[in-house]
């Protein structure tokens, strides 16, 4: 069996808000609770500059923390274009995150105790020189450059250096090939530029906002949410493309309930509609975009009716949709969504994407994309990185458009075998739990078992932590520096991260981490400083601003520099593609052997007796980080299966009911989900929140409540382009006798 077994770290033997899904109503609520907190912040409340890590937008925020310097509160920075003042349920429920009792308390050694392994408590110095020993053995041995960082978020940025200090850079982040990726990939080959994060969606000011498959309010991104409630009020008009009714359907005029995985049919149809009525924007095509012929000839035959028999959204509907799109033109928004990876044409459908936003006019424009502009945060003085043999861009080569490393490519290169190049010895894995965010577990654990050697930092007990020989403990965002944040935006700025508090228990920032492990591999000139606080400070004075200033403000806005916000239509604008121009048609794509204008491809549909495995996001729970904190999980505790009636009847199940699912690779899930029976689901698929079912016993409310995803995901549809981990094909049947009636979990 297995010699790096999942150990539960439970086995150390040694030593409000409505929890409803009316997201879009939620800040009503929560500013309200701002306000009364704001009335009583008594004066001797102490409030501190941060910016959340409950998920990725990054919304600066204010803790205030009293006396007995326990935190109370957790408020939006008025002036943060991220936020407008107000956060989201996750970000306010944020002190959870601080105060779960069941974080990791110190450093973790794994060890062999009568034959059993298990895990025992450490000490930094111990499990510091540990890793350094064996990092700078795997290094002498086989080269710096296999050993590899899977990362996310803030921790990873100080990681990062750290392995690019001593020669690495076979680095990944599930963010790229599970997420964004694809789109990113897409939209550059038609604009030059990446989407990013926040996406330059001028929501506020838009007439028409198209959402492909991208459920905004569910996935609560804060101030894309206030925008796009702002923009119903102002009459917008919400085109929701989804097999599900979401949250952003309900408040649609138009939902489009397709058939799951036909996407690009519906959008080649629409582009078809669009150039026959003629009724794109001629002028803007005609000065911006190359290769129109080519679209026009390509669409030609791709009528409604011929979308109909694919996606089963009746011939009028897609006229009418679409000439409600060109008559909000260019004020339209074809949403580029953020999860992305679904059928493995994931970068082609975001080209498809990309072309209707070009047909109707609106990059670049007001109500459409604006053009987004960030700060660049000096670098704190240094020296020079040496240069890797090889990387992740070697190890994703096959892949010719990855535009960052591709987690799956990288962890495959810990299973050794003759045709390996890039031999992976030993990872670290820092503020990403990857046996939940990666599919197939069985490749993964292959992976593990074969490393050398696995150091995981994190703040919790979390299922990926059992695989590691060292666990490093972690002090969560509200207890530490972090790097400035600078985002792209409609102007510039910064915000900082500032401890509240002093580090529960015996946790540690990831700054640091990565200074002891630096100083002890030898390259401590890379980390040339005692306090992180210290590069933070040189860099704002570079800036022009000071730690003292941005301690008062918490947020800076800078002007513009690169022109302005959207398309000046007196002169000439060269876009940053090869062409200068928006290439409708993708000469890079043919010359790689690629579609150079996306086709709608068959994808495989569920057998008898299967559905359509479909997740996604509840707006108090981020991906699986969520589940355990205390006031989130007060919200929600487990995920549902939604299950439509008619399956419901020719199944008998009632809501409440417990299930299991098989998937068509008979994986049979580890826990029981409750069913929920609901009309918002297809008969052809069935939906779950994604985050859930944690298998860490020391997860005292997360686990075993509700089904993990990840776990059926075993069927994965590459895309060829840029590497993606298409995960929307996989098929479950739902079992109704407990299958595991024998066994011990
Ligand atoms: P989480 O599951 O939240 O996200 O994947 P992950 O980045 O793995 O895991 C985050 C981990 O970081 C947790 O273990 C948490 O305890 C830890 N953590 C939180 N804060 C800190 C901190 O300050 N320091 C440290 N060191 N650790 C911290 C996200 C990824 O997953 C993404 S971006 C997407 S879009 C995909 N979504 C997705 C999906 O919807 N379904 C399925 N099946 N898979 C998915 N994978 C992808
Ligand atoms: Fe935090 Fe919510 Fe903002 Fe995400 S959207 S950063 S969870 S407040």
């Amino acid at each position: 069996t297995s010699r790096r077994k999942f150990i539960k770290i439970s086995a150390l033997g040694l030593g409000g808000v409505a929890a409803s899904t009316t997201a879009l109503n939620m800040f009503g609520a929560s500013s309200y609770i701002d306000e009364l907190v704001k009335e009583n912040v008594a004066k001797n409340f102490k409030r501190t500059a941060t910016y959340c890590e409950v998920c990725f937008w990054k919304c600066a925020a204010w803790t205030y923390t009293d006396e007995e310097g326990s935190i109370k509160k957790i408020i939006g920075n008025e002036n943060d274009p991220h936020c407008y003042g107000r956060l989201c349920p996750r970000g306010t429920g944020g002190v959870g995150m601080y105060n779960d009792e069941d974080r990791l308390k110190t450093p973790l050694i794994r060890t062999t105790v009568n034959g059993e392994e298990t895990f025992r408590e450490a000490t930094w110095e111990e499990a510091l020189d540990l890793i350094a020993s064996k990092f700078n053995g795997i290094k002498e041995e086989f080269g710096a450059e296999s050993l590899a960082l899977i990362k996310h978020g803030a921790p990873g940025k100080h990681l990062e250096h750290l392995f690019q200090s001593f020669g690495s850079d076979t680095i990944a982040e599930p963010a790229y090939a599970q997420c964004r990726g694809p789109r990113e990939t897409g939209f550059s080959l038609t604009f030059g530029s990446w989407v990013g994060s926040p996406e330059p969606t001028d929501i506020r000011d838009t007439k028409c906002l198209v959402l492909i498959g991208s459920h905004i309010g569910e996935n609560m991104h804060n101030s894309q949410v206030q925008e796009m409630s702002d923009a119903i009020d102002n009459g917008a008009t919400i085109i929701t493309v989804d097999p599900r009714f979401s949250t952003a359907a309900s408040k649609s005029k138009y939902w489009l309930a397709i058939k799951p995985a036909t996407d690009i049919a519906l959008m080649l149809a629409w582009m078809n509609v669009l150039i026959n009525e003629n009724i794109y924007d001629k002028e803007y095509i005609e000065k911006y975009a190359t290769g129109f012929n080519e679209l026009k000839e390509h669409v030609s035959t791709f009528t409604p009716e011929w979308a109909y028999g694919i996606t089963g959204i009746k011939p009028d509907e897609i006229r009418k949709t679409a000439r409600e799109m060109a008559s909000a033109s260019p004020s339209v928004i074809i949403h580029p969504g953020r999860h992305v990876v679904w059928y493995g044409d994931d970068s082609q459908r975001a080209r498809a994407m990309a072309i209707l936003n070009a047909l109707l006019g609106s990059w670049g424009r007001r109500g459409g994309f604006y053009f987004k502009e960030s700060i660049k945060v000096p670098e704190f003085p240094a020296p020079e990185y040496p240069h890797p043999k090889w990387g992740w861009k070697e190890i994703g080569a096959k892949y010719p458009l990855a535009q960052m490393g591709i987690t799956t490519e990288v962890i495959k290169c810990a299973i050794p075998s003759e045709d390996n190049k890039y031999p992976v010895k030993a990872l670290m894995v820092a503020g990403t739990n990857i046996t939940k965010s990666i599919p197939n577990k069985k490749l993964l654990e292959e992976a593990i078992d074969a490393l050398d050697f696995m150091v995981v930092i994190d703040t919790m007990p979390m299922d990926v932590t059992g695989y590691a020989d060292v666990v490093l403990p972690e002090c969560t965002y509200l207890e530490r520096y972090d790097e400035i944040r600078s985002a792209t935006n409609r102007e510039p700025s910064i915000a900082v991260r500032i401890p509240a508090v002093a580090p529960k228990y015996d946790s540690k920032p990831s700054w640091w981490i990565a200074k002891e492990i630096g100083e002890r591999m030898g390259v401590g000139a890379y980390f040339n400083y005692t306090d992180y606080k210290e590069v933070i400070e040189w860099q704002l004075q570079q800036m022009g601003t000071s730690l003292e200033e941005m301690e008062k403000i918490g947020v800076k806005h800078f002007p513009r520099k690169s022109g302005p916000m959207y398309l000046n239509e007196t002169g000439p604008h060269e876009f940053p593609t090869n062409s200068g121009k928006i290439e409708l048609y993708s000469h890079e794509l043919k010359n790689l052997g690629f579609d150079p204008l996306p086709k709608y491809t068959r994808h495989p549909e569920p057998q008898q007796g299967f559905y359509r495995l479909n997740y996604g996001r509840a707006p108090m729970h981020t991906f699986s980080r969520t589940a355990n904190n205390p006031n989130l999980n007060d919200l929600k505790s487990e995920n549902n299966l939604w299950v439509n009636p008619k399956v419901a009847r020719i199944l008998g199940l009632k809501t409440g009911q417990e299930v299991w699912l098989k998937n068509q690779d008979d994986i049979i899930s580890t826990f029981s989900i409750k069913v929920r029976v609901t009309e918002r689901v297809r008969w052809d698929s069935v939906y779950m929140v994604h985050g859930f079912g944690h298998q860490e016993k020391k997860l005292s409310r997360a686990f075993g409540k509700g089904i993990n995803d990840t776990e059926l995901i075993t069927t994965v549809a590459v895309d060829p382009i840029m590497g993606g981990t298409g995960m929307r094909g996989n098929f479950v049947t739902i079992l109704t006798e407990n299958p595991h009636k024998n066994t011990e979990i």
